[in-house]
């Protein structure tokens, strides 16, 4: 049967006997990082030569009498992953991270990142910066900067809360935050700037959304209907809200099939700030079908967002905006007054509740995807014993597996996987340069996603090809634990994910181990892959009936190896023996554990059959292709 081409070892769970070779675990490289305190200062040759480019940036920064520049890591729709052409501090820096703030005064130039990426830094960047792995950027702020400075910023890059937090406590020292409008380090990217995408935007076929645009306008003008503060508009500065609303796609944002946009919406308008020479006629004419109803969606240039709001913000007017994803320099055209201020917008709030089409989509993507899975963990089982497979071909192995699945448009994120002792760290990514052979003698990780035309997915599995020590099989099992028992369990209608989130920690706790990062995240139709406001924590809204979460409790030994097993569930009405509105989640990832990993004897008998069931249901809803297309 076909099932049999998937392997034995990882996914019957009561009966398996697999025996591997046990070649020997490969040394990471060693790295070769700068050091400044030598004499000439050692400078690898990954860094880069960063004095032209702060020349220039200092003379921007003198010309407007600034004492310092603040330079972060974000875009003007506070997107997760950035474009390129936005990627200004790993410009400025030579640091590539996806995460850090660089300042640069006259005399100076810093880097704040956290622990993943110290080592990275001290590769890339050369010794006109200085990077600082603790410490707060305010507090440096205030011995750099005379009392009465200027500290410079980018409105657009600043979310309205870091903008609150930097204004408060430079004020209080009697330093002053400006809002720059032209970015300072666009002025001096030059030529070697990537250019903004330009790639054309296109209207989803109709098999793959939930509802029409229309429907989604109509539905979020009886909310400003409803609201008691009687908006008037609504303004989205999130790349996925405009997506979601109109339908439509391209490909801006590595991993995000997203465009750069804005939306202001009335009653009686709808405008779209885009470049509009991105569509073609026939999107033009979908924007446009029908003009009943106030339904014409009329085209400004991405540029005129600033003039068109400042405008629309001088009539008597209520502009609802989600805080989350809107940026300084939006908010501070708008007079505090004319804000109707949610911390998601209602179309993120609505975005995340996925209708019974959206549900099915979604769901079916999951099949797909876990095909491309168990495709690669079979591919696994047979080739990491002859000591071939790293962890960077394999990503790329399950990469062209993915795209091999119908509907496949890439990866939802940069897949982390992880052998060893580098699963222990937390967003682990090889590279083609700095990996690790996967070998039967180590655990090994893989937390990975695809975007489809329908839907978005995330799912991570731990296995081991060989005999794992005691310790490594109770982490597993208790990870698998808490796995199983929050995705089982009955929980009453609108329960926030933070009070339930423990369920997931208390086969941890009760030995006293535990992991330091979130339980779960939303996740969209062809949009991000963590979709916020969905989740575990406590920014995140109340649980509601077609809600998508992820759930992925690890467990992490520093040094040595890392687990973690994450699964997609949405969220359903549960059948309960008394009358009353309860939740559960119905997992839709279809991917087997790995039973070389698991201690049955540490089960308990509704577990083990609630494993059992699971892979019952894999059995019917993913048969495994006998061929790739
Ligand atoms: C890995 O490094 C350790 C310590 O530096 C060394 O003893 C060991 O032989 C190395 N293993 C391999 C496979 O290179
Ligand atoms: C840098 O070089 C100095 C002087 O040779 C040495 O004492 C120090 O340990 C080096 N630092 C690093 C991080 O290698
Ligand atoms: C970096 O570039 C500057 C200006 O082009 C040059 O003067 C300097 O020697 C370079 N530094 C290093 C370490 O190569
Ligand atoms: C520049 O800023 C300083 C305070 O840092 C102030 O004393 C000075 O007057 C300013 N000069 C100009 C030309 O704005
Ligand atoms: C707008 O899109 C067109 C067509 O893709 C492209 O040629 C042009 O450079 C874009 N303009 C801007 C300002 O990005
Ligand atoms: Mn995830």
């Amino acid at each position: 049967m076909a099932w049999a081409r998937w392997g034995c070892c990882p996914w019957l769970v009561l009966l398996c006997a697999c025996t591997w070779g046990r070649p020997k675990a490969a040394n990471l490289t060693r790295e070769d990082v700068r050091n400044c305190s030598t004499s000439p200062p050692y400078i690898p040759v990954t860094a880069v030569n960063t004095t032209e480019r702060l020349t220039a940036l200092r003379q921007q920064i003198q010309m407007l009498n600034l004492s310092a520049y603040i330079i972060p890591d974000t875009d003007a729709h506070m997107s997760e992953y950035i474009g390129d052409h936005d990627k200004r501090r790993a410009w400025i820096t030579g640091f590539t991270g996806s995460a850090g703030t660089a300042v640069v005064t006259m005399g100076k130039a810093a880097l704040w990142t956290d622990s993943r990426y110290w080592t990275q830094a001290e590769r890339q960047m050369d010794c006109n910066w200085e990077l600082h792995r603790e410490g707060n950027i305010v507090t440096w702020l205030l011995t750099e900067v005379p009392v009465g400075g200027l500290v410079g910023f980018d409105p657009f890059l600043f979310s309205i809360d870091s903008w609150e937090s930097y204004n408060a406590d430079l004020q209080a020292s009697d330093r002053q935050l400006v809002s720059i409008a032209d970015n300072l380090v666009d002025l001096v990217w030059g030529s070697e700037r990537p250019a903004v995408p330009s790639q054309p935007i296109y209207a989803l076929q109709e098999a793959f959304i939930g509802s029409t645009w229309q429907d989604k306008v109509s539905g979020i003008r009886s909310q400003m209907q409803q609201r008691r503060e009687a908006p008037t508009a609504v303004l989205l500065s999130a790349l996925d809200e405009t997506a979601w609303l109109f339908n439509l796609r391209s490909s801006d944002i590595p991993y995000n099939p997203f465009f750069y946009s804005y939306t202001l919406f009335t009653d009686s308008f709808i405008r779209l700030f885009v470049n509009k020479s991105r569509l073609s006629s026939e999107t033009l004419q979908y924007l446009n079908a029908d003009c009943t109803l106030h339904m014409c969606v009329q085209l400004e240039d991405y540029s005129q967002v600033r003039d068109s709001i400042k405008a629309y913000a001088s009539g008597d007017v209520r502009i609802w905006i989600g805080t989350s994803y809107t940026t300084y320099g939006i908010y501070e055209l708008i007079p505090k007054e004319k804000l109707v201020e949610d911390t998601y917008s209602p179309v993120m709030v609505t975005k995340a509740v996925k209708n019974s089409k959206e549900q099915a989509l979604l769901r079916a993507s999951h099949v797909r995807d876990a095909v491309a899975v168990i495709r690669y963990l079979v591919w696994l089982e047979k080739n990491v014993p002859s000591g071939a497979v790293d962890e960077f071909s394999g990503a790329e192995l399950l990469d062209k597996f993915r795209g091999e699945e119908e509907f496949s448009s890439g990866p939802s994120f940069e897949t982390i996987s992880a052998s060893g002792l580098n699963a222990a760290l937390a967003h682990y990514s090889p590279t083609k340069e700095l990996h690790r052979k996967l070998s039967s003698d180590e655990m090994y990780l893989v937390d990975s996603g695809g975007q489809y035309w329908d839907g978005t997915t995330d799912i991570t599995r731990t296995v081991h090809w060989g005999t794992p020590s005691a310790f490594q099989k109770e982490a597993y099992t208790r990870v698998l634990i808490g796995n199983i028992d929050l995705s089982r369990l009955v929980f009453p209608a609108a329960t926030s994910g933070r009070m339930v989130e423990a369920f997931a920690r208390k086969a941890l706790w009760d030995v006293g181990l535990n992991y330091y990062h979130g339980t779960g995240h939303g996740i969209g139709n062809f949009l991000c892959v963590h979709e916020w406001p969905v989740g575990f924590q406590s920014s995140n809204i109340a649980m509601a009936k077609g809600m998508f979460t992820s759930i992925e409790p690890g467990y992490y030994q520093d040094g040595e190896f890392g687990v973690r097993i994450e699964d997609i569930a949405l969220v359903v009405e549960a059948e309960t023996k008394y009358p009353g509105t309860y939740l559960a989640f119905e997992v839709v990832s279809l991917v087997p554990y790995d039973r070389n990993l698991i201690d049955v004897s540490l089960l308990s008998p509704e577990q083990l059959q609630y494993v059992n069931r699971y892979y019952q249901t894999i059995r019917e809803k993913a048969p495994p292709r006998t061929r790739p297309r």
